[in-house]
């Protein structure tokens, strides 16, 4: 057992403790008018294991699309990027979607993942590599959204091309969304970005996509909460918070908010933040795209669209941006 004064001592130590990057971006993003917080904070081992029960739900229909779609056109897809291709991919999330580009290409022979959680790369870099053994995994540590150094070329590689899968993109705001393609463009010069986007689509498949019945999405929201009570010691009250998500058709994105129940105050780091009954933190954009708005985005960055790939229904797309 922790002694009692020991303890006493942690729990101080703690609060005196300078705020992490949670903290301090929580603790801005709730000071001001309209509160809000970086959607990058869902993503704690609670907040990705929803995320991966969300890529299955029936509703959520973007994870499956992709995939049907990368299985599709894999030879078309093979054939636009050539053999022994580098591949890059911005975030070390899926695996899955990853060995159905790998399984696709023509003798792939490297594979750089770029992940910021440096123990989720080790991972996963040597599950592929116990599959693959062909492949020379490399994984980077850092945050893909700002300038990086990746492993030298060296001898014998082809194209190097960055895969960007998921709709990740749609979660930047349109600023941002330019300046990671721009970004990737520098990087990837001589050969290209593969990246998913969500289509703009009746509104109730994404209504629906977003409020699942069986509230994964919303326990996937409310762990931001949950999140901050364990690591920043707030005392966010779960049951007085409500998921919200809906469509903002002007601005072409599902928003997701965080709803204060009733009047109520929440402390952190020693400051109290009130809220009103109705009161919101926005959690979350997810912009939908059109096939020809992205390929103008990516022109604006200095890529040039090369190939798309939609399902039959046009829910999702797949685009090959040359650099
Ligand atoms: C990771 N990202 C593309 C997902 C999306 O659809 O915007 C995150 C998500 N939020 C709620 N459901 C899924």
């Amino acid at each position: 057992a922790i002694p009692a004064v020991s303890l006493h001592a942690f729990r101080t130590a703690q609060r005196a403790a300078p705020l992490s990057d949670f903290g301090r971006e929580l603790f801005m993003g709730l000071s001001r008018g309209t509160r809000s917080v970086s959607p990058k904070f869902f993503y704690d081992a609670a907040g990705s294991q929803l995320f991966d029960r969300i890529c299955e739900l029936p509703e959520y229909y973007p994870t499956r699309t992709e995939m049907r779609i990368l299985t599709e056109h894999a030879a078309e897809i093979a054939e636009q990027i050539g053999p022994h291709a580098e591949v890059i991919e911005f975030g070390a999330g899926s695996l899955t979607k990853v060995r159905l580009l790998l399984d696709a290409l023509r003798s792939p022979r490297r594979y750089v993942p770029i992940d910021i959680s440096g123990e989720h790369l080790g991972a996963a870099a040597q599950r592929l590599r116990a599959d693959y053994p062909q492949l020379a995994v490399q994984p980077v540590v850092a945050d893909y959204t700002m300038p990086l150094v990746l492993p030298a070329r060296g001898e014998g590689l082809g194209q190097r091309v960055g895969f960007f899968p998921g709709s990740t993109l749609g979660n930047f705001s349109p600023d941002e969304a330019l300046a990671f393609l721009q970004l990737a463009q520098r990087l990837l010069r001589g050969g290209g970005l593969l990246v998913g986007v969500d289509l703009v689509k009746d509104p109730a498949l994404l209504h629906a996509a977003y409020n699942d019945s069986q509230g994964v999405t919303a326990a996937f929201n409310l762990n931001l909460l949950r999140r901050a009570n364990r690591e920043l010691g707030t005392d966010f009250d779960l049951d007085n918070f409500s998921h919200a998500a809906f469509y903002n058709a002007p601005l072409r994105r599902i928003e997701m908010h965080l709803v204060s129940r009733r009047a109520q105050g929440v402390t952190l780091d020693g400051q109290r933040f009130d809220f009103e009954e109705g009161e919101t933190i926005h959690t979350e954009n997810s912009h939908k795209f059109t096939v020809d708005g992205l390929r103008a985005l990516a022109v604006k960055a200095g890529l040039r669209p090369a190939a798309v790939w939609t399902d039959p229904q046009r829910l999702f797309s797949v685009h090959w941006l040359q650099s």
